[in-house]
């Protein structure tokens, strides 16, 4: 079955990418929980985080740190959060880091 988040990777869904490295992607959320709500994800199709290697979760955490600053929440706080599984609320089977923001969480 396709994976909507390598399909976004491809530029064959639109997205409001606000970040992108080599390995990393970050988009807004298409149903925000917050102001501020960016997922980011590696460019490597990984079905779930801990799937996820040492370098994959360095560099989206990494990209974080980018966004949160870019989007002006560095300084206020923000929550990084993987849902992970279908007990953790996982929908998207694309390994994907929540950042939420812009308002006391
Ligand atoms: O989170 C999956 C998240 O993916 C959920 O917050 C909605 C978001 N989503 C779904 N489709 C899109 C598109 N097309 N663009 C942007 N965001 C999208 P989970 O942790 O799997 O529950």
């Amino acid at each position: 079955m396709a994976c909507l988040f390598c399909s976004i990777v491809e530029g064959e869904i639109p997205a409001t990418v606000v970040h992108e490295t080599a390995t990393t992607l970050a988009f807004r959320d298409i149903h925000p929980k917050a102001p501020v709500h960016v997922l980011l994800i590696p460019r490597e199709h990984v079905p779930h985080a801990v799937a996820l290697d040492r370098d994959q979760l360095g560099d989206l955490f990494a990209a974080a740190k980018e966004v949160a600053e870019a989007e002006g929440v560095a300084e206020s706080g923000y929550r990084l959060q993987f849902n992970t599984g279908v007990d953790g609320g996982q929908e998207v089977f694309h390994a994907h880091l929540h950042l939420l923001g812009g308002k006391r969480l």
